[in-house]
């Protein structure tokens, strides 16, 4: 039996509210049939369900098409209106020609046009400056509605955060929205379908309006960055059983009034005075007497649009596991609670106390020698909450627009018996379903696995950041760069990640510049990003299409890829980039290195190369066959510069060091070093660099390996010299957020799995596994965040929830437990299973669920014998290559089979190799 099930429509299963004119749908076929396949499909797209069951699909049907696309098959159906609900189904024809057929989904329109709206921007009075908080105001309005609900939707926006009511009840269950744009091109609006919450009568509409990050402090900046004053733009639409239409929309008809939210701030926390709440408040029959009629403003001059990516949720809840600690008995009792893992989010507290009395949550990720709260990590984030009781008996309260990142919690002035239940952690972040997983015998490993997954939950909130506890939380491009691969095993970040990568375009420059941050920051920050950073523009659309099979996302963003390759070529004389007279900016080099600093022109210049040899690849899928050739003759180009300039025996050998590139050297120090103590081992001897020009670094290796830039000669040598170099630091990297994320890779695929795994095993610092020997839950910004030696790194700048170097995570996934996509057949239509074990390890396993299905490669050793289990899902096919030197009969699900390599189709394969 054949079943046809997961639809989805832009990676959403019945999405609410989309603008995309010509959706893509895509299904799986769940069957443990070996060989299962697609041969044929066919669409119906109707107005209603029943238009599915028989004949006359009203807006399209496809007819049979023979074809084994099961994934992002457009509509191509009757054009789509705003608001238009359509209901589709498939038949599936298998490789028997049997047919099945799903059961219906849907997907619904947004409001595609900005005439659709007759909404007005609606606000209280201007309160606060650039860092003083503010009250959340409260907006109401009710209204008739004259026969019972048919149907209603609520389309919905703000400028910071709203949260919205009807009849009292909150409508949905989405946080932060309307999630984090560029405000001042771009705002998402949000539909909810709220038929269920109103009804024939007096109605009552409510909103809390919160600073979020188009009010509040961003980054290290100051507040209202975007805008001055929180502001709501609503519009329901309801329609009667009479069949009549009514629109409620804000407008100056609306009151509003300040309430219990003193004041809430992403960074600085949230303060709640229980005794100020107004019962009642969004609910009919209110007495607004006191309250004051908003202001209306003029439409700020920005595209609204649905949200294409998921939003951001309470996801999960974690238990304090020690404390309460602390002293019960002085006049102002301050406990601290243990979450056990660093997360991000805030807590609920429960508890009891006369009015009036205020208590104070604050929160840390660290904690001093002394036990007290390590806060000098935060800079200028406040992250405190604070919440004065009623007196009512018990009170339950949670922040509404605020997120720590924390593990530790201290709770200050709480008269009563504090438990473990007095306080619960809400763990939050944009809804992504975890889709892979990765295990192993070391347990220490498993822990780093851990601390990855719990990174990439803490920096996914609506945008990939850098950290999400001090006053910074920025879209750094170099971050998600680096880190993309592995979040795309881990998660599934497609939308997420499409929903950025029109924030890149919004970002993008005249010039064709990309920024260091997206959504791009108004102050401060400079234009472009530099090598490694604004790359993101290219690497991150790649790495999607490479692992869910997504050509649109490569088609939305060539024109900014190919505006950001003119800017860089532009700026790089002879296709070197971030030449030691390049005016603009350097870089950011190889960020946090270990006392060895990378040239900037050779970071910049590999980059240069490989987005060309990227770019000439995109061009040559997307059908821009010219476009092909060009960047491919700009790869060689650039490849041929790098070799002239930094490779030893060529004329840069006769250059001497410039003073360009010292003082590019002396930027790096004074940027990236902070207060390392690891000993400085010295320049090397190679004869694959240039060491007139400068000192080789593993970066300088690594990037020259990884993006082919090498004669085929020299390959050996650098692999050799980058292994001594390693080995002369006792087996210990010295690379920063540029070359670390590639090391592994270079290693094993260069025939060093040995010294790839001694890097995995080090357990002294710089190393993966130190934080964890040190008990990180998550992954450090840097790799000494915390040493015996040093203790703190600098305050200023030590996150320890950074997921820039747990890009280790891809090498996990597809070295040691062997899955990998085949870019040829992308979003693994087909793959490879080509687990590489060694490091001591008896066993590993990884799967992953495909947009085709779940995906394993289960790998052990016991008695003697290797055994590898490998899951191909319906309609993919996959290479299984096994291991060399570990024995010579094989055998498949008890069959002898020759050989070492095995192309597979759908189904269960139990290896035996003795
Ligand atoms: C710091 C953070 C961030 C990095 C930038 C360059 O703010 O470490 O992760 O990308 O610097």
């Amino acid at each position: 039996m054949t079943e046809i099930n997961h639809l989805i429509c832009e990676y959403r299963s019945n999405p609410l509210g989309i603008d995309v004119t010509k959706p893509r749908l895509g299904w799986q076929m769940q069957t443990d049939r070996q060989g299962a396949r697609q041969t044929a499909y066919r669409i119906l797209a109707a107005s209603t369900p029943e238009g599915l069951h028989n004949e006359d699909a009203d807006l399209w049907d496809t007819g049979r098409i023979e074809s084994d696309q099961s994934i992002h098959v457009p509509y191509k159906g009757l054009s789509l209106t705003s608001r238009q609900r359509v209901y589709w189904c498939v038949i599936v024809w298998d490789e028997t020609d049997e047919a099945s057929q799903s059961a219906p989904a849907w997907f619904e329109m947004g409001l595609l046009d900005q005439a659709d709206w007759q909404a007005e921007w609606i606000g209280g009075e201007l309160r606060g400056g650039p860092r003083s908080t503010i009250p959340a105001p409260y907006l109401r309005k009710s209204f008739m509605l004259p026969a019972p609900v048919q149907s209603a939707r609520l389309y919905t926006t703000a400028i910071g955060l709203y949260e919205c009511s009807m009849n009292g009840e909150i409508i949905g269950d989405d946080i932060f929205t309307p999630g984090w744009t560029d405000y001042q091109t771009r705002i998402q609006y949000q539909v909810y379908d709220v038929t269920e919450l109103i009804h024939q009568g007096e109605n009552t509409f409510g909103a809390i309006l919160g600073d979020g990050w188009a009010v509040g402090h961003v980054g290290w900046g100051n507040r209202q960055q975007y805008y001055e004053r929180p502001c709501l733009f609503a519009q329901l639409e309801v329609t009667l059983e009479d069949g009549s239409q009514h629109i409620i929309v804000t407008d100056a008809s609306w009151k509003y009034h300040y309430g219990p939210l003193l004041e809430n701030d992403f960074q600085m926390g949230e303060s709640y005075d229980a005794r100020l709440e107004m019962p009642g408040w969004n609910e009919s029959g209110f007495n607004d007497d006191a309250w004051s009629y908003v202001e209306t403003f003029d439409n700020p001059e920005v595209v609204l649009v649905a949200t294409n990516g998921p939003t951001v949720k309470r996801i999960e809840e974690v238990k304090p596991i020690s404390g309460p600690d602390g002293e019960a008995n002085s006049n102002r009792p301050r406990y601290i609670f243990d979450m056990g893992q660093n997360m991000v989010g805030y807590v609920r507290l429960k508890g009891s106390a006369p009015a009036g009395t205020t208590v104070v949550l604050r929160f840390a990720e660290v904690l001093n020698p002394d036990g007290s709260l390590y806060t000098t990590n935060l800079r200028q984030a406040r992250a405190t909450d604070s919440y004065t009781f009623k007196g009512e008996g018990e009170e339950i309260w949670q922040p509404r627009f605020t997120f720590h990142g924390f593990r530790y919690v201290e709770l200050n002035g709480y008269p009563g018996e504090v438990t473990t239940e007095t306080i619960t952690g809400v763990v939050v972040h944009s809804e992504m379903a975890q889709t892979g997983d990765f295990e192993c015998s070391d347990p220490l490993l498993n822990q780093l696995q851990h601390n990855i997954v719990w990174g990439q939950k803490g920096n996914f909130v609506d945008v990939p950041t850098d950290c999400p506890q001090r006053d910074e939380r920025l879209g750094w491009t170099g971050d998600i760069q680096v880190f993309v691969r592995t979040a795309a095993f881990n998660m599934d970040i497609a939308g997420f990640m499409t929903k950025w990568a029109r924030d890149v375009r919004d970002a993008q420059g005249e010039a064709g510049n990309i920024p260091p941050v997206v959504p791009h920051m108004i102050s401060e920050l400079r234009e472009d990003g530099g090598p490694a950073w604004a790359d993101a523009a290219i690497i991150c659309p790649w790495t999607i299409y490479t692992c869910y099979g997504d050509v649109r996302i490569l088609e939305e963003n060539y024109d900014v890829m190919k505006r950001y390759m003119d800017f860089i070529i532009e700026a790089s004389p002879g296709y070197i980039r971030c030449a030691p007279d390049y005016e603009g900016w350097l870089g950011f080099g190889d960020w946090l290195s270990i006392n060895a600093d990378t040239p900037r022109d050779l970071i910049g210049t590999a980059f240069l190369a490989y987005d060309a040899d990227l770019m000439s690849r995109i061009a040559g899928l997307l059908g821009y066959a010219d476009d092909a050739v060009t960047y491919l003759n700009l790869f060689e180009a650039a490849r041929q510069a790098f070799q002239n300039r930094f490779l030893a025996g060529t004329q840069a050998e006769k250059e001497a060091l410039s003073e360009g590139a010292l003082r590019m050297i002396e930027d790096a120090d004074s940027i990236s070093r902070g207060n390392l103590q690891a000993v400085d081992y010295g320049p090397i001897a190679s004869e694959v660099f240039n060491t007139d020009l400068f000192t080789p670094t593993q970066t300088a290796y690594i990037l020259a390996l990884h993006f082919n830039l090498l004669p085929e000669d020299l390959r050996s040598q650098a692999v050799d010299e980058l292994v001594s170099d390693i080995e002369r630091r006792d087996r210990h990297l010295s690379t920063g957020f540029v070359g670390s994320p590639y090391l592994p890779h270079v290693l094993s695929e260069n025939g060093r799995l040995d010294v790839a795994y001694a890097l995995l095993n080090q357990k002294t610092w710089p190393s993966w596994l130190y934080a964890v020997t040190q008990g990180a839950t998550t992954i450090w910004e840097r790799w000494d965040g915390w040493t015996e030696e040093n203790g703190f790194q600098d305050p200023g700048m030590n996150s320890f929830n950074h997921y820039a170097y747990g890009a280790i995570g891809a090498w996990l996934y597809n070295t040691v437990a062997g899955l990998e996509v085949d870019t040829s057949q992308p979003g693994y239509k087909h793959f490879l299973v080509q687990p590489k074990p060694g490091g001591g390890l008896n066993d590993a396993k990884a799967t992953l669920k495909t947009l085709y299905g779940e995906v394993t490669s289960q790998w052990q050793f016991a008695g003697g014998t290797f055994k590898l289990n490998v899951t191909i899902p319906p309609n993919t096919s996959a290479t299984v290559i096994l291991p060399p030197d570990i024995g010579q009969e094989v055998t498949i699900n008890g069959d002898p089979v020759r050989g070492n390599a095995f192309d597979l189709l759908a189904g269960h394969y139990a290896f035996k190799v003795m």
